[in-house]
């Protein structure tokens, strides 16, 4: 921990908790990051590891993983990422 990552005006607040708990969820041994491993079985939710590891460094970490929904946010809208996050939270019996 130790980043403020969930700063971004436009990440609606709710929905950034939601966030943090499915990574924190996905990051299995707390390293603070999410190997390729960790995510390939949420292939259903339309999330792809490439696809969130922004820098390509083989290891997905909060920040990135915070960017990417933000960017979602922008693209598709709320309601569209709340459907990513719902699937992803009933994989992980967070919901
Ligand atoms: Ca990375």
């Amino acid at each position: 921990m130790g980043s403020s990552v969930l700063s971004s005006a436009d990440f609606p607040n709710e929905l950034g908790v939601r966030v943090l708990h499915i990574f924190w969820a996905l990051d299995e041994t707390s390293r603070g990051t999410v190997i390729k491993q960790e995510i390939e079985d949420l292939d259903e939710s339309g999330v792809v590891f490439e696809d969130l590891d922004a820098d390509d460094n083989g290891f997905v970490d909060i920040d990135e993983f915070v960017a990417f929904f933000n960017v979602k946010l922008a693209d598709v809208g709320q309601e569209a990422v709340e459907k990513i996050l719902s699937n992803m939270e009933t994989h992980f019996e967070l919901a």
